[in-house]
This record gives C-alpha cells, sequence and structure tokens, in this order.
C-alpha cells in the first residue's frame, strides 16, 4: 500500500458508541483521508485488537493504510499496514527490528536531532508538533513552525505537522516542505468527518501550490 500521508486521520473513540465511532471512521475515509491511525489509550489489549480489526475492515475498503499508535502487538494482530511510536513508547529501532522491513514505521519528533534519529533508525515517517494548543489529550510541547521546517530540510522522508489543525489554519504551514497535515479532533469531532475531511484536504493543497 503507497504511503501517503496528506491527510493522516488519528482516531479518537473515546466519546462514542461503537456503532457511532465506526459510522465516523467510514465517512472521513470517504473523505479522502489518505492514512488513518486508531489511538486507544483506555482499552485492554483484547479490546483494542478487536476494534483494530473492525477498523481495518473499513480502511482496506478505502484502500487506506491503517496504524496502530504505539502497540506492536496489536499492528501485529491485526495485521495492520503499520505501527506509530512517540518519544515514551517503544524506541524506532526496536520498533522496526520486531515488524521488519516492509510494514510502515511512523514515530513523533520535536526536535532535529530526534528526527535525525529516527529517520537513522528506520522511520518512515515523522510526525511533528504540537503547532497549535490542543484539545486532544496528549504529552505534548508546542513545536515552532520553524523547527518543523528544519525537521523537513534534514530527513529524506515524509514530515507531517500536528497539533491543533484544522482546514481554517493550515496557512502558518505555507513554505515548509510538508507531506500532509494530521488531525484527531477537526475530523473526528465535526458534524461530518466526511465534509470536513475535504475541506482540509483542499485547504492542504492550497498551500502547497503557492
Ligand atoms: N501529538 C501531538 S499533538 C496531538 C498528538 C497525538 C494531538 C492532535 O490532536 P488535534 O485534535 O488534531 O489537535
Ligand atoms: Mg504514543
Amino acid at each position: 500500500m503507497e504511503l501517503n500521508t496528506k491527510l493522516y486521520f488519528i482516531t479518537d473513540s473515546g466519546n462514542y458508541s461503537e456503532e457511532e465511532f465506526l459510522k465516523r471512521v467510514e465517512s472521513a475515509l470517504m473523505g479522502g483521508v489518505t492514512i488513518l491511525q486508531l489511538r486507544e489509550k483506555n482499552r485492554t489489549t483484547r479490546q483494542y485488537i478487536d476494534l483494530a480489526q473492525k477498523v481495518h475492515d473499513l480502511t482496506r475498503k478505502y484502500n487506506v493504510p491503517l496504524i496502530i499508535d504505539d502497540r506492536v502487538d496489536v499492528m501485529l494482530a491485526a495485521d495492520a499496514e503499520g505501527v506509530h511510536v512517540g518519544a515514551e513508547d517503544m524506541p524506532v529501532e526496536t520498533a522496526r527490528k520486531l515488524i521488519g522491513k516492509d510494514k510502515i514505521l511512523g514515530a513523533t519528533t520535536k526536535t532535529v536531532e530526534a528526527a535525525r534519529k529516527a529517520y537513522a533508525e528506520g522511520a518512515d515517517y515523522l510526525g511533528v508538533g504540537a503547532i497549535f494548543p490542543t484539545t486532544t489529550k496528549v504529552k505534548t510541547i508546542l513545536t515552532s513552525t520553524e523547527t518543523l521546517s528544519d525537521i523537513c530540510k534534514e530527513v529524506p522522508i515524509p514530515v507531517n505537522a500536528i497539533g491543533g489543525l484544522n482546514a481554517g489554519n493550515l496557512d502558518v504551514l505555507k513554505g515548509i516542505d510538508i507531506a500532509g497535515v494530521c488531525a484527531v479532533s477537526a475530523i473526528m469531532k465535526a458534524d461530518s468527518p466526511k465534509e470536513a475531511a475535504e475541506a482540509m484536504l483542499l485547504a492542504f493543497e492550497k498551500i502547497q501550490n503557492r
């Protein structure tokens, strides 16, 4: 499956019934998200795998890679396309050893040095942020657009911006060589995830064609 990180949707099932959550995930897929990460912090391993399999059925239908946040075991169990690790998760090098060369490996980095290291250890793409304050539950600090730009120049892999991004505020990213944008709330909590995804894709394409 091709790695296209243009519109990277990260899910949060927290506020929804499973039925409503899966409906929202499918709506976002219909809106054109190019890669999807299942991010679960409050589930048992069994529940995480179960939901990953259900989400995988949907992402396959739209030919979109499914990335599992943090958990290599869940990724393998659901035969998802990849895994994403943060600074407090499994080291990139260890994750790469465990998943093999063909699975997608993403890493969150907030400095040029961390980005260089993640690339050297086998990351396929990087997430950098938070660019804006976020309402999503996450342990993070703000990353400047200067650092984001420096990271883009430093590594030859796709770099995505993350944190508080929506269709209306991507202008700050203009001129920076990012491969795409990540969003949780802007898509997950939208009245129509499909329309929110479409709008964000359009907004990103606009700042790309500068
Ligand atoms: N890492 C940095 S910011 C963030 C993560 C997982 C959350 C982004 O969520 P939102 O709702 O798009 O601000
Ligand atoms: Mg993590």
